[in-house]
């Protein structure tokens, strides 16, 4: 072989050495392209938070108590990690629903209550508010987010306003089983005399959740106001009770709200058999569920606050509140 040919052959060598490597760094930006840009490296990486640790050896609050002696959490602000929690509750696909009762001239409340809750309520997740009402041509239509719906519902108009409250308990039962049961995961029950001014989201939801009243808050068992008549289905002895719950928000899977709205409606029906209504009617009948059925959680007044109350130092955030009414203009006319 002559010197000229043997050179040649290593030439091409190198060319195709060049070529080789060429490709091996082009394969090799292509998968680094890949991890950042491609969907499903994308999701991935998603998999992956960036939060920061909890710390074993460091209580998240020691103002308040933040666990039941049956070991159900107690929300308060500075328990939580949104973003755990909120990815938890994605990778579930989760659809929570929220129902609100506005007969007679409680109409008027709906619209900032909608309104609030874009802003508030479980944002960034499925939701469907249901408006039962007797004036349907009364509700306003909304703008609602990507993934909210309004369903209104029709009901009865009931004269005693006792009656308004504690059928609240019938209308969930029969609407769990003909639509909630299909249509979402987990219910929030609320009065409709309020505002959303501060985030509620995916860590109220558990199988059964109960939330304390803020004005029997650290209150003794014996001055709570149970019902106390041993006659009534509501009956709590006064060496009885953990926590005194409000009526006007309450949750849980579809399954857990049939249970305890079935209950409720059952003993207010024994009870109007025998002539007794509890002293504060459906709020008893929940305390005395919630007594003997423990809520596996349990929402800090935080998450139903009134300004009456004042703002005491362990109330970091107030998520959820009454709204003042003119209670002669709002519930004695029509
Ligand atoms: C007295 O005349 C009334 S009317 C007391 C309650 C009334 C009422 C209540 C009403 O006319 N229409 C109505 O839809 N409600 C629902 O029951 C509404 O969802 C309200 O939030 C819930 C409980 O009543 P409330 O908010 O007036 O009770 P408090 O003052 O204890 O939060
Ligand atoms: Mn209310």
């Amino acid at each position: 072989m002559s010197i000229n040919r043997a050179e040649k052959i290593c030439w091409k060598k190198c060319w195709i050495l060049n070529y080789v490597l060429a490709f091996l760094l082009f394969t090799i930006w292509c998968f680094s392209m890949m991890w950042r840009w491609h969907p499903v490296v994308v999701y991935a990486c998603k998999e992956q938070m960036i939060y920061s640790q909890p710390e074993s050896n460091k209580p998240t609050r020691s103002d308040v108590l933040i666990l039941s002696p049956w070991l159900a959490p107690i929300v308060w602000n500075g328990t939580y990690n949104s973003v755990i929690l909120n990815a938890q509750f994605h990778q579930r696909n989760v659809r929570v629903g929220i129902t609100v009762f506005a007969t007679k001239k409680y109409t008027i409340f709906v619209q900032n209550f909608i309104d609030t809750a874009e802003k508030y309520f479980m944002v960034g997740h499925k939701v469907t508010y249901y408006v039962f009402t007797d004036r349907v041509s009364d509700i306003p239509a909304i703008d609602l987010r990507e993934g909210r719906h309004l369903v209104v519902l029709q009901v009865p108009t009931y004269q005693r306003w006792q009656d308004v409250s504690m059928r609240r308990m019938e209308m969930i039962r029969h609407t769990s089983q003909e639509r909630f049961i299909n249509e979402v995961d987990y219910l929030v029950c609320v009065d409709v005399d309020m505002i959303f001014s501060d985030e509620i989201g995916v860590e109220i939801l558990s199988n059964l959740v109960g939330t304390l009243h803020p004005g029997m808050f650290s209150v003794p068992r014996e001055s709570c106001t149970y019902e106390r008549n041993p006659q009534s289905e509501a009956y709590i002895p006064t060496d009885d009770g953990d926590f005194y719950y409000a009526g006007g928000f309450f949750g849980g899977t579809i399954e857990e709200i049939y249970k305890l709205t079935n209950f409720c409606h059952n003993a207010m029906m024994a009870d109007q058999a025998k002539n007794i209504e509890a002293i504060w009617h459906d709020e008893s009948y929940l305390n005395k569920y919630l007594l003997y059925h423990k809520p596996t959680k349990i929402l800090s007044p935080e998450y139903l606050w009134d300004d009456d109350f004042g703002r005491p130092d362990y109330l970091k955030r107030r998520r959820f509140l009454a709204v003042r009414k003119n209670h002669y203009q709002i519930r004695n006319r029509r």
